[in-house]
């Protein structure tokens, strides 16, 4: 956690409770930090918290609160409803809370909107300073609460696959992808981090960070590739024009807002920018040399300049066909493994 520096102090710190009446609590203590504006608390150990989220809009005086689902949160007990501590002592169905006691904790009882996170654990960062020229705290002895914490254990679902907006056999070096938007109950996808590969090269890039919710928090899961007028958040590799005659492939995954990240999603189909000039082209393999007498294996890759037929033979050192492979037009693109028979070769 970080704070904004003040001048003319000995110290600053930082303690964790579950209110703003008992800042210190949690840690039973307040940490020095010395000088820096920042501290990270260890040690202590944080009940996981039942998250929902408020349905509709309540007023300061509001004593009945709709969720989305009070399942799993007890009878009676408290809440944390954005910043405000409640007080609460029922439940109706499975949506309805009833309210005891509305901004307790030295919290203030404040209109909410509909989407705010409830919980029933919440833990609030609080940080003062001790004065330089004596043992004045600053701004008070309860220091200032900065944030209002709540865990997250859970990362984000795996965002969709990413699908290249561009019809069968089409062509081009600027297009859209999109995919179908992750999910976190409790925090939120954040922002997504998408990734590029070119033709056969296995080695991924990343092109772009995205929000992914827009302003207003509609899903933000799209992105424009090689349009260098879209400027996309400070990502020039993802705006640069990409170039003619090649294939790239995506995937993405996403941050939710404790930091925890999802697995990656699944490849997306290649986007094509255009004919390969040659029929064939970046005809490799690795690794090279290999020993198949070792079991050792060898991946092949190519590019086609069109759909084709394609056959592959491999020749033992004094010219011998050892074996060969077929593939037809059509094939699903992508990697191909080839057992290559042991035999000295
Ligand atoms: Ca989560």
């Amino acid at each position: 956690m970080t704070w904004s520096r003040i001048t003319n102090i000995q110290k600053y710190e930082a303690a964790l409770g579950y209110d703003y009446t008992n800042p210190s609590l949690l840690t039973m203590r307040w940490d020095t930090s010395s000088v820096e504006n920042k501290k990270i608390i260890t040690g202590i150990t944080l009940p996981v918290a039942k998250v929902t989220r408020l349905l509709s809009e309540i007023s300061p005086l509001a004593s009945t609160i709709t969720v989305v689902s009070s399942e799993g949160f007890p009878d009676q007990g408290r809440l944390y409803l954005g910043s405000e501590i409640i007080e609460y002592d029922g439940k109706l169905g499975t949506d309805k809370i009833l309210v005891k006691n509305r901004g307790i904790g030295g919290s203030l009882a404040q209109t909410h909107l509909p989407g705010e996170v409830v919980s029933n654990q919440a833990f609030v960062f609080s940080v003062r300073a001790v004065s330089s020229l004596g043992s004045a705290y600053i701004p008070s002895m309860a220091g200032r609460p900065l944030l209002m914490y709540r865990t997250d254990v859970t990362e984000p679902t795996v965002p969709g696959a990413p699908k290249v907006m561009l019809a069968q056999g089409e062509m081009a070096l600027t297009y859209q992808i999109d995919w179908q938007p992750s999910l976190d109950p409790e925090s939120r996808a954040f922002y997504y981090e998408i990734q590029e590969r070119e033709d056969t090269n296995p080695v991924w890039r990343t092109i772009a960070l995205i929000p992914a919710n827009k302003t207003g928090g509609a899903d933000n899961s799209i992105l424009l590739v090689g349009d260098p007028t879209v400027q996309t958040q400070g990502y020039a590799a993802a705006d640069a024009p990409r170039q003619s005659g090649h294939f790239y492939s995506y995937r993405v995954r996403t941050y939710n807002a404790a930091g925890a990240v999802s697995v990656w999603s699944s490849e997306s189909a290649p986007a094509s920018t255009g004919q390969i000039p040659e029929a064939v082209k970046n005809v490799s393999n690795y690794p090279n040399p290999v020993d198949t007498r070792q079991g050792g294996y060898t991946t092949v890759t190519y590019l086609l300049g069109a759909d084709s037929d394609v056959t592959i033979t491999i020749y033992d050192l004094l010219g011998y066909k050892v074996h060969e492979w077929h593939f037809n037009p059509g094939d699903p693109g992508g990697w191909v493994d080839i057992e290559i028979p042991r035999r000295n070769f």
